[in-house]
């Protein structure tokens, strides 16, 4: 078939259980890495929900001639029925990510199953996107590419090269968690909130550290590589230039594995920031061990940091060693949170239960050093064996896992193994603890009051940050789900509304800022720390 100019739908599954606040970002990679030429849409099904019907009437009224469909294994069984819609009504599909990279005979039926996928990107596809794009266009799609180099060796790409992603044109219409109703006139608070998107930005990939239940090692290997500073700076740049412009806000999760896993490039990155007047409020995941660096956490406030997301995982050093994560120390947990509220940066504090040292009470004993720390956003979730982990392998060996295609029947907060101490629905109750307790209206009035003397501005944040957070576990997808959520908090919500009348109540700088501190003598030594995942 002669090579023709096609129209590519890149569609990302929801995740079931809430909408996601952050598009993701392989589909706007993809789509720059595109050959020219060819038309791209994006879909992700948590900000456009759809089902099987509704992709198939979409593809065929947009006339589509490829399909690409990216997920991780917790959305597979519905990335494969999508796939299998689009499928029956002959456009070919196209799947990548880390589910499919572990179980490419899955997804192309070579396992006994049924078929889902034409061809299957391995790995990391930046280089073999524009090969299956060609391909595809001349009508001789491959079963499986793999990123090899010349030699046939795998090959992984460097970043140094990355794609300037056109943030100035992109439609981010699915992604503006602003309600439309309210956008008009929140555009005028301040620089404007008529828009509000949450973007992810990478500025490196990989992670030496294998923890046991973590598939990133595995995936990206154990080479880090970094984009270049400038080309970080340029697309952050991009994003504020367009919020001006918008008259909304542009927020970027740096979905790196860990922020800071060679800390002098990290302050290099973040100094370029401050100095090309970069800044945009950011979250990033970065292990508490690198934390300790304080000239490292100025520089995090100082280029508009605002949450960091800690792998804390448990509080009990045994089960740290269990699962290779011995290298984070609960002992110093509350140190490190201290060091980031003292800057008004707080942490999203992620928690798995049921590992195999966790007796019943586990939720209890995590709560009450959660209480005692400065306010965050506690996760809580269950040790769960994703494919081609060590984890996965260790289980199956010891015949421990109870559905080992665990993804085929997906069920959110359900355990897929015993644990050695508990039991699977004691493991499900310690969860449901951590959840009902941390976001009841109770511990969101505590953490609201316990920033009490900083600007209101905080104190609302914190409260918004939770009663989104909460929807992680509790499904808050309709409207009646809010209003029941805004009526538990009521209390707290007018306490904050009062106060915004109050004269002042939007001025004044925050209490805990501290000054500057002069350089330090470089803390840590570079690539030699533990990543976060
Ligand atoms: C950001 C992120 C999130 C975000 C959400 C995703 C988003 N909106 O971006 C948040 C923080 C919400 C999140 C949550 C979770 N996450 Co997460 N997350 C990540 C993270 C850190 C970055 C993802 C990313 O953008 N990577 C960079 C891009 C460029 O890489 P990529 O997505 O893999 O895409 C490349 C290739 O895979 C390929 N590709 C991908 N899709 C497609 C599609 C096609 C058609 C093609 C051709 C190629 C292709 O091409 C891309 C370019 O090379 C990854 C780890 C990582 N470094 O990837 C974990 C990761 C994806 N998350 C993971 C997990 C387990 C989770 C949770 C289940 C954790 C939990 N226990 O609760 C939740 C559930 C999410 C939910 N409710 O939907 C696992 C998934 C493993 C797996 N086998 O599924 C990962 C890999 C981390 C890990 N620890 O192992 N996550
Ligand atoms: S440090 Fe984080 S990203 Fe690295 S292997 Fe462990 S969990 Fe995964």
């Amino acid at each position: 078939m002669a090579n023709h100019v096609m129209k590519i739908l890149l569609y990302n599954p929801d995740n079931g259980v809430t909408r996601n606040f952050m598009p993701h970002l392989w589909m706007f990679l993809l789509q720059a890495l595109t050959p020219p030429g060819h038309e791209v849409l994006l879909v992700d099904g948590n900000a456009q929900p759809m089902d099987e019907a509704g992709i198939a009437q979409f593809v065929r009224d947009r006339k589509i001639d490829l399909v690409g469909i990216g997920a991780m294994t917790r959305m597979v069984a519905k990335a494969y029925r999508m796939a299998d819609a689009v499928r029956s009504i002959g456009v070919p599909v196209v799947m990548g990510g880390p589910h499919v990279t572990e179980m490419a005979d899955e997804a192309l039926g070579r396992d006994g199953g049924p078929r889902h996928a034409d061809a299957v990107a391995l790995g990391e596809a930046d280089a073999t996107w524009p090969l299956i794009v060609a391909d595809a266009a001349r009508g001789e799609l491959k079963e499986i590419y793999a990123p090899v180099d010349a030699f046939g060796q795998e090959s992984k790409p460097s970043l140094k090269d990355y794609p300037v992603i056109p943030w100035q044109s992109i439609d981010l219409k699915q992604f503006n968690l602003v309600p439309k109703a309210a956008s008009s006139w929140l555009q005028k608070i301040g620089q404007g909130w008529g828009t509000f998107s949450i973007i992810p930005v990478e500025s490196g990939r990989g992670c030496p550290y294998g923890c046991e239940f973590c598939t990133v090692t595995g995936f990206f290997g154990d080479s880090i590589r970094f984009r270049t500073n400038e080309s970080v700076v340029n697309e952050l740049l991009l994003l504020k230039a367009r919020a001006r412009k918008e008259k909304g806000q542009m927020a970027v999760f740096f979905i790196d594995d860990n922020f800071s896993i060679n800390i002098k490039r990290t302050k290099s990155l973040l100094r370029d920031i401050i100095a090309a007047g970069a800044q945009v409020h950011w979250v990033a995941q970065i292990s508490a061990n690198l934390l300790r660096d304080e000239e490292l956490v100025d520089l995090i406030a100082d280029s508009g940091g605002k949450w960091i997301f800690i792998g804390m995982e448990c509080i009990d050093p045994a089960n740290l060693k269990d699962v290779n994560k011995g290298f984070n120390k609960p002992g110093e947990y509350a140190a490190v949170l201290e060091r980031l509220a003292a800057r008004n940066v707080y942490a999203i504090t992620s928690f798995i239960f049921g590992m195999d040292n966790d007796t019943v009470g586990v939720a209890e004993r995590t709560l009450e050093q959660v209480r005692s720390w400065p306010p965050g956003l506690p996760i809580f979730g269950l040790l769960t064996p994703l494919p081609a982990t060590p984890l996965y392998k260790r289980l199956e060996t010891a015949g421990r896992l109870t559905r080992p295609k665990h993804w085929q029947d997906f069920v959110p907060f359900t355990m897929a193994h015993t644990p050695l101490k508990m039991t699977i629905e004691e493991a499900h109750a310690e969860v449901n603890q951590g959840w009902v307790e941390a976001y009841s209206p109770k511990a969101v009035a505590a953490a609201v009051e316990s920033l009490s003397d900083q600007p209101l501005g905080y104190r609302i944040n914190i409260f918004l940050a939770r009663i989104c957070f909460r929807g992680i576990y509790f499904p808050m997808m309709g409207k009646m789900a809010w209003l029941k959520v805004i009526a538990q908090n009521r209390r707290t919500i007018f306490k904050l509304v009062r106060e915004g009348f109050k004269p002042g109540a939007w001025r004044g700088a925050p209490a805990r800022i501290p000054a500057i501190s002069a350089p330090q003598v470089e803390a840590s030594k570079p690539m030699a720390q533990p990543a976060e995942g």
